[in-house]
């Protein structure tokens, strides 16, 4: 799309009530919630609103940036093949995509994720902040530090820009492997500020606003990725990936995003997760 157009994409009712809500002092994040709950893609509507917040000559915040993909992603796989959108939701604001990763990446990721070796996967302890061993949390898993090898600096690089969100604001991609009966049950990635614990990790780089989880070997049988609020159920293909956005456009956490790794069934599944932040990130 080119600049100045996304505020007529839906044809001229949309745009005439954009500019006549924005003129009339209408907040745009309320218009914003209308638009998404209409035919509005969310970016187009971002940027249908900032124009039109320019065109009525009140520019001004109104919303929070937020890591986000582009349609289609100007990105390509290490096998030269450019990432495909396979589908796209709201509530939550999810994203499934097919050749993000090549096969011989995949396999490179799973290669050395075992030369290092996997231990059981821990979740946040809400008071202590400490990583404990849960029921809830069966996998075993294994982190890397940023840019560890030139594969994960690749990787990496590329998750940035495909999601248009500097690098420096990503963990390290942590690999997680399941085996029959694992899973991790429904939780959000969000941290909770009530709790004391997640405040400890978000002094420094702030809320974890996105996720993206990378299939590198999907279990033949079960092990999806599930999002039970909305009864939505995503197994992408090897390399593919689901995206999602953690917090609302108003920054707050966005609860539509409980999301669980189901139980595999059959086989073995690994994924690398990628959380990203919304200030740079270096490791506690
Ligand atoms: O394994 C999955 O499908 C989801 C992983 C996950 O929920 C996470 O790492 O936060």
């Amino acid at each position: 799309m080119s600049k100045g157009k996304a505020i007529s994409l839906h044809g001229d009712q949309w745009h005439e009530w954009i500019l006549k809500n924005l003129a009339r002092g209408v907040n745009p994040s309320s218009m914003f919630d209308q638009m998404v709950g209409g035919v509005w893609r969310r970016d187009d509507a971002c940027e249908a609103l900032n124009e039109g917040l320019q065109r009525v000559e009140s520019p001004r915040p109104w919303g929070v940036e937020l890591p986000r993909i582009d349609h289609p992603p100007r990105v390509e796989n290490g096998a030269g093949k450019p990432v495909d959108v396979l589908c796209e939701m709201e509530d939550p604001h999810a994203i499934v995509m097919d050749g993000v990763l090549s096969e011989e990446e995949c396999q490179g990721l799973i290669s050395y994720a075992y030369e290092k070796g996997l231990n059981r996967s821990g979740v946040v302890d809400r008071e202590s902040g400490e990583r404990i061993s849960h029921d809830s949390r069966t996998s075993s898993s294994v982190m890397f530090s940023r840019a560890e090898t030139a594969l994960i600096d690749r990787i990496e690089n590329r998750l940035a820009a495909l999601t248009n969100w500097p690098v420096e604001r990503g963990e390290g991609l942590q690999l997680l492997q399941y085996e029959p009966g694992q899973e991790y049950r429904p939780h959000y990635d969000w941290f909770d500020l009530e709790n004391h614990g997640a405040r400890k990790h978000t002094r420094s780089a702030g809320q974890r606003v996105a996720t993206t989880v990378i299939y590198l070997q999907p279990a033949p049988i079960g092990g999806a990725t599930r999002f039970p609020k909305r009864g939505i159920e995503v197994n992408p293909k090897k390399g593919g990936a689901v995206f999602f956005a953690n917090t609302t456009i108003r920054g707050e956490p966005d609860r539509s995003t409980m999301h669980a790794g189901t139980p595999v069934e059959e086989g073995t599944k690994i994924v690398v997760t990628y959380w990203q932040r919304e200030r740079d990130f270096q490791r506690q």
